[in-house]
């Protein structure tokens, strides 16, 4: 469980508590043990539709489209991905696909796509995703090629995008590409319409922990000028700035499994009888839930004070989201694989909880960009500080 004195920081308000307080109690019946059976795009929808049902959902949009709080809210985010997190990796991603993939809509859409897209996230009739990577273009994310030509009051779009969660029951698609014949040069954002003609689903492919994910095709796909987000040429921003607010909740996904795989340690270590005493009378054992439990605090204090700082102090968060995603999907690993290390055999049976916490934490390692890429935006940032050039 979360730590209850990080919930007393004053990083939180009563709102955090009680959102906390009552998803915790939501979750719990619902999610035992990390493991589904039957078809995972079916699952994933179902679980969309209890989250929006709940209304879990409306914090992954502003109050005057059907959301919770007047603008989306780092902290609730972060505490709703970690708790989710706690008890199951499929609906932390269920739910954080549907901010990721609105998100670009909440910070910079009309108001006309507003209206049109962001009540519907919130209840879960709409599944939202976010399609910036391509087959060549990954932390590169500005190596892509998918072309937006401009054709008069529209957009004609070609190009492949890969490992986009979501693909094939996402109702909406928000999609970067390089604007050609436009007013300006670079990118440009789009919300496209699954049924859009010229969009297509073109391959599924099975991830370590299963979720639904492929690649989209883009044959001359034309979409209206008016489903543009922000103005041309400013494509890369909204992805980046989306990726600000929602690389910190990675984080906290991964708190949440971190705080689960800890959990699992401390039981089995008090249960499972060793050399006369029990594993966790072992100095060993104290160690490594010792260094388990102080990097799960201090990634809940990077995670935290990251949102905090975008609810609060309203300022970019660039430098302290990477770190955040940084440090927590990593310790989150280390955390998991000590905790399987103590389970023993019992760790690596297939559909054991620490088994699948073993598969679902790899990938954020990677997605919203990799560890590797976290580094480079630290260190630009830090230096950019460092020498002044921030000022
Ligand atoms: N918010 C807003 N604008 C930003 C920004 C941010 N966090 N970071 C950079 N920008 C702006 C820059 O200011 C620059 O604007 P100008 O052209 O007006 O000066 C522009 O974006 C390009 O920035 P930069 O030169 O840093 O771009 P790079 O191509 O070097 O970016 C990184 C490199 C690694 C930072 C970027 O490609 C990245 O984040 N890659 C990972 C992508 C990712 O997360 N993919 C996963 C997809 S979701 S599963």
């Amino acid at each position: 469980m979360f730590n209850p004195e990080i919930l007393e920081l004053p990083f939180f308000n009563e709102g955090h508590r009680t959102l906390h307080d009552g998803l915790h109690a939501w979750a719990r019946p619902r999610f035992a043990h990390r493991t589904h059976v039957g078809d995972v795009d079916a699952l994933c929808q179902g679980i969309v539709r209890d989250l929006g049902q709940a209304g879990w959902l409306r914090y992954t949009v502003p109050e005057a489209f059907g959301g919770a709080l007047p603008e989306l809210d780092s902290r609730s985010l972060c505490v709703a991905r970690q708790t989710l997190g706690y008890y199951d990796g499929l609906a932390d991603f269920a739910f954080a696909m549907q901010g990721l993939g609105s998100g670009p809509i909440a910070l910079f859409g009309s108001d006309a796509l507003k209206r049109s897209y962001l009540p519907k996230v919130a209840t879960g009739e709409a599944i939202a995703a976010f399609a910036l990577s391509e087959p060549d273009a990954g932390s590169d994310a500005a190596a892509m090629t998918t072309r937006a030509t401009r054709r008069g009051a529209a957009y004609r779009l070609n190009g492949v995008k890969t490992w986009i969660s979501n693909a094939g029951i996402a109702d909406f698609y928000t999609v970067f590409a390089r604007l050609e014949g436009d007013e300006v040069e670079g990118f440009g954002a789009f919300v496209v319409d699954a049924n859009a003609p010229g969009l297509s689903v073109s391959e599924r492919f099975d991830v370590c922990a299963p979720h639904p994910i492929g690649t989209l095709t883009f044959t001359d796909c034309e979409i209206p000028a008016t489903q543009r987000l922000a103005n041309p040429g400013q494509g890369f921003k909204v992805a980046l700035q989306n990726l600000d607010v929602f690389r910190a909740s990675v984080g906290a996904a991964a708190l949440g499994f971190a705080e689960a795989a800890l959990d699992l340690a401390i039981d089995r270590s008090a249960s499972r009888s060793m050399f006369g005493a029990t594993l966790l009378d072992l100095q060993m054992t104290q160690a490594a839930i010792g260094d388990m439990s102080t990097e799960i605090d201090a990634s809940a204090l990077l995670v935290y004070r990251a949102a905090w700082e975008r609810d609060v102090r309203k300022q970019r968060t660039t430098r302290s989201a990477a770190m955040a995603k940084l440090f927590a999907t990593e310790a989150a690993q280390r955390v998991i694989d000590r905790s399987l290390q103590l389970h023993g055999g019992l760790g690596v049976r297939v559909g054991h909880p620490l088994e699948m916490l073993y598969r679902e934490i790899r990938a954020l390692r990677i997605y919203e960009g990799a560890t590797e890429v976290q580094q480079v935006v630290i260190a630009r940032e830090t230096i950019k500080t460092r020498t002044g050039e921030n000022q």
